[in-house]
């Protein structure tokens, strides 16, 4: 049954397109008013991997689960997190997707399958594992995703996690978006190995590399992914090769790379890549970009507006929601 992933439609080519400009502009909007001293705290910008968040979660029910990272924004949106609670919660009000307790490295919505993100390195590996159990243990044809970094490949919850997933067939999909740097530290540095989806040999899962600035190669690989998890046959370690435009948190200088580099990688851009794609298929034409660009400023204007208009949390609250348990 894997060999019969169905191509993206044109409407669901341009949903994607929708997707990934939105969690640009949100997040660019985020910056400024970061800036500007509007949010709190600090901020790890998803910019140029959107096309990873976009093409995996197109795949996804809203009854599947994700757990994500540090860096979750795109993940979220991705998923179905709101917009605008998404930034209610950045401007810590009541409002927010985490009532605001999270903050910007834990939001999340159970009521749409997103766990409050994880900012321990590694942490979701073993807890997706978890949920895939119990979504295995009940019999459904629910799948988890893990998104994480390079970085967390070196934890040791990585090869407890893939272990346990591939001795059960567990039905999950482990997302390693491999931005080349851990922070400030390169790839080159911590792995012998060129490619970390090398690593599933060893534990007898399937896996795939897959450009990770191709939205379309995303999906088309999450799409055998998700076929085989909700066939029973297993886990899958994506390793999606891509590339943070931005610094690694708000206060990274970004010296370790080069313009070179980085030039190059501007120049693979996912959302420019899918628009002009979308323009020479003649899926859409320029006035139909512009369009999607108009909508998802008005998204985000929303956004800002409501979490502004939005009352701070009641201080006898602070205890409340502190704990969630997650039923399968
Ligand atoms: C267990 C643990 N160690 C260290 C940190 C500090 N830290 C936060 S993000 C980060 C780098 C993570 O790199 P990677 O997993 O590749 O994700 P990326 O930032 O590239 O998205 C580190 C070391 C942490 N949050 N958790």
């Amino acid at each position: 049954m894997t060999d019969s992933i169905k191509t993206p439609t044109s409407n669901e080519k341009t949903a994607m397109y929708r997707q990934m400009l939105l969690i640009r502009r949100f997040e660019e909007r985020c910056n400024q008013l970061y800036m500007r001293g509007e949010i709190p705290s600090t901020l790890h910008l998803y910019v140029g991997q959107e096309a990873v968040a976009t093409g995996v979660c197109a795949h996804l029910r809203t009854d599947d689960y994700i757990t994500s990272t540090h860096r979750p924004h795109g993940h979220a949106l991705a998923k179905g997190v709101s917009a605008r609670s998404i930034m209610a919660e950045l401007y810590a009000k009541s409002t927010g997707c985490c009532k605001a307790k999270g903050g910007s490295m834990h939001v999340g919505d159970m009521d749409v399958g997103m766990l409050p993100a994880i900012a321990i390195v590694g942490g979701g590996i073993p807890i997706a594992a978890g949920l895939a159990l119990g979504f295995k243990r009940k019999g459904s044809d629910r799948v988890a995703a893990c998104f994480f970094g390079e970085g967390a490949a070196n934890e040791g919850a990585f090869h407890e996690g893939l272990n346990m997933a591939a001795i059960w067939d567990l039905p999950v999909i482990y997302v390693c978006e491999n931005n080349l740097y851990a922070a400030s530290t390169p790839v080159g540095v911590t792995f012998k190995i060129e490619n970390i989806a090398d690593r599933v040999a060893a534990y007898g899962m399937a896996g795939e590399v897959v450009d990770g600035n191709d939205v379309l190669a995303v999906y088309e690989a999450m799409g055998r992914a998700v076929a085989r998890a909700r066939a029973g046959e297993g886990p899958t370690l994506l390793e999606c090769k891509t590339y943070r435009q931005v610094g690694h948190s708000r206060s990274d200088p970004l010296t370790y790379r080069t313009k070179e580099e980085e030039k190059w990688w501007k120049e693979r851009d996912p959302i420019e890549r899918l628009g002009e794609r979308l323009l020479a298929e003649g899926v859409t034409n320029q006035a139909g970009l512009d369009a999607i660009e108009a909508d998802v400023t008005a998204e985000v204007d929303d956004a800002v507006a409501f979490a502004k208009a939005s009352p701070d949390p009641d201080p006898t609250e602070a205890l409340q929601h502190v704990f969630y348990g997650v039923e399968v």
